[in-house]
């Protein structure tokens, strides 16, 4: 088993990826979408209703015989508790970088 984290600021596009990851390794059946609040890891209704995330979300996907707990983190430096809470848990993460815009100052927040 691994604790897989996904960190970038908000509105890089780390649900957005999750729910491609949910999908590909064959864990939900439909993709959900961020913008119709029906992301799998957007789950908490303020999150549905104003498209931020809130709360670290961990969803669980078997890939090539390895259970991998995927943890889509929030971006919002209001909430880094959250993120660094999650730090303690992981194996590995993956950082995303979005290349339609200039990455957020709070950048060095959430990632460093
Ligand atoms: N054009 C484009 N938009 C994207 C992409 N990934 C996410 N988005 C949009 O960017 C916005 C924020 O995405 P989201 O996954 O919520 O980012 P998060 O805050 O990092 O979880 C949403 O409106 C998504 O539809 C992408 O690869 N290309
Ligand atoms: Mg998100």
């Amino acid at each position: 088993m691994r604790n897989i984290g996904i960190f970038a600021h908000v509105d890089a596009g780390k649900t957005t990826l999750s729910e491609q990851l949910l999908l590909k390794a064959e864990a939900i059946r439909t993709l959900g979408s961020v913008d119709s609040g029906t992301a799998h890891t957007d789950t908490l209704p303020v999150e549905q209703r104003r498209g931020i995330p809130v709360r670290a979300a961990c969803v669980r996907l078997n890939w090539k015989g390895e259970t991998i707990n995927l943890i889509d983190t929030t971006g919002h430096t209001d909430f880094s508790a959250e993120i660094e809470r999650s730090l303690w848990a992981l194996d590995g993460t993956v950082i995303v970088v979005s290349g339609a815009s200039i990455p957020s100052a709070n950048y060095s927040s959430v990632i460093i």
